[in-house]
């Protein structure tokens, strides 16, 4: 297992070294999750992922805004430190913890995986880690949002004990990056520039914050470039985010479907309603807008790739065994 370990380090250095030109599988997902099961809790509490999915249906029920926010949560994770919980541990009076980054800084979900871990200590003490909760709780918000089915998430991860804030700012992309600086950041992770198309297509659900436009409503591209922004809904972001006076506090990150999960921000990239310069930007490269296009006509055909997408997101540098422990709260180690 150790020397596994080892060898997807150095898997991960050589991918990231030929990032820009991996469009398949990586070597880290091919051969970097040994240790990770189906039905890992069948045993040790086999109604791990039930009591997620009933509880979290609730909540859901209670606040249709959920889903967006553990979704994000667990992106989040899985790129800083591998998929181990890193991101809901707090800061500490010596460390700054990941939550407490910039990017971060709107991050939201955390009481709710909270509430989930108590359910869990309270049928199997000390059984379900922290980081598989996150990434059960972001498939079934994934289903509860309208995905239409329920991908299969395996389980084993184990919950890291480093958090560093100035990890999350390296390793989360910002809104400002362009297609190639993408590519290159989900390439890092052994993701292919088609699984960053794929996983973008998140954000046809939640909300934003006005800061993360960076400044797109204000300065336009010409009507020809495929970074132009609609004018009418130009005119509805200056509106609803202005130079100066109040800005709203929720900014629908989809344009026609902001709580369903669906292929409507592919369509919206299209229509020159892309939020982010980090959505209009899937425009600018030959093969991505192919896809853009592809999964704009094809709810399906997106639908399937994303819950393939998710699960090899959910792989990303994952610990498994003795590398990790099942922490008893969430936001600290035991
Ligand atoms: C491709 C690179 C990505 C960039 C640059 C990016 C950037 C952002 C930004 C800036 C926000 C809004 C933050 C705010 O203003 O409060 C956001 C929200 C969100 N992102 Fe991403 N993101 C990316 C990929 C992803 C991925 C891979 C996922 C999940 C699979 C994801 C899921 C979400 C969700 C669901 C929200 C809404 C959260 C809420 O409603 O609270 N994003 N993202
Ligand atoms: C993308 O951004 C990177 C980093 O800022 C820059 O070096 C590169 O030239 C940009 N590429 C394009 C096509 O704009
Ligand atoms: C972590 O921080 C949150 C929010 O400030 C707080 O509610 C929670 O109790 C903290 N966790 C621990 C273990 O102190
Ligand atoms: C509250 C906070 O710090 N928000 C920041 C989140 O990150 C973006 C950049 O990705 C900043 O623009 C926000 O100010």
């Amino acid at each position: 297992m150790k020397n596994l370990s080892v060898l997807c380090v150095i898997f991960l250095g050589l991918v990231s070294s030929i990032a820009a030109t991996q469009e398949d599988d990586s070597l880290w997902a091919k051969n970097c999750h040994g240790g990770l099961q189906e039905d890992y809790y069948q045993k040790s509490c086999p109604k791990a992922e039930a009591i997620i999915a009933h509880l979290l249906a609730g909540f859901i029920k209670q606040d249709a805004s959920l889903p967006a926010k553990l979704l994000r949560l667990h992106f989040h994770d899985c790129f800083v430190r591998g998929c181990d919980a890193s991101v809901l541990l707090n800061s500490t009076k010596n460390n700054q913890a990941e939550k407490d980054a910039m990017p971060n800084g709107t991050l939201e979900g955390f009481e709710i995986i909270d509430k989930l871990k108590a359910a869990l200590e309270k049928a199997c003490p000390g059984v379900v880690s922290c980081a598989d909760i996150v990434a059960y709780a972001a498939r079934d918000s994934t289903f509860q949002a309208g995905l239409g089915y329920r991908y299969k998430v395996k389980g084993g991860r184990k919950d890291g004990s480093i958090s560093k804030a100035s990890e999350a700012v390296q390793n989360l992309p910002p809104s400002t990056f362009n297609v190639t600086s993408l590519i290159n950041s989900f390439a890092s992770k052994g993701l292919s520039a088609d699984d960053m198309v794929t996983l973008s297509g998140a954000h046809t659900i939640g909300a934003a914050h006005c800061p993360s436009l960076a400044g797109r409503q204000f300065s336009n591209y010409p009507p020809k470039s495929p970074l132009h922004l609609d004018d009418a809904y130009a005119a509805k972001l200056r509106k609803m985010c202005p130079k100066s006076g109040k800005t709203v506090s929720q900014l629908p990150m989809d344009a026609y479907t902001p709580l369903i999960l669906d292929n409507k921000y592919y369509v919206g990239l299209l229509h020159r309603k892309g939020l982010f310069p980090s959505d209009a930007t899937l425009l600018t490269k030959s093969d991505t807008q192919k896809l853009v296009a592809a999964y704009a006509g094809d709810r399906h055909y997106w639908a399937t790739k994303f819950g393939a997408a998710m699960i090899k997101m959910g792989e990303v540098q994952v610990k498994t065994g003795k590398q990790g422990e099942v922490r008893r709260l969430c936001s600290r180690v035991n």
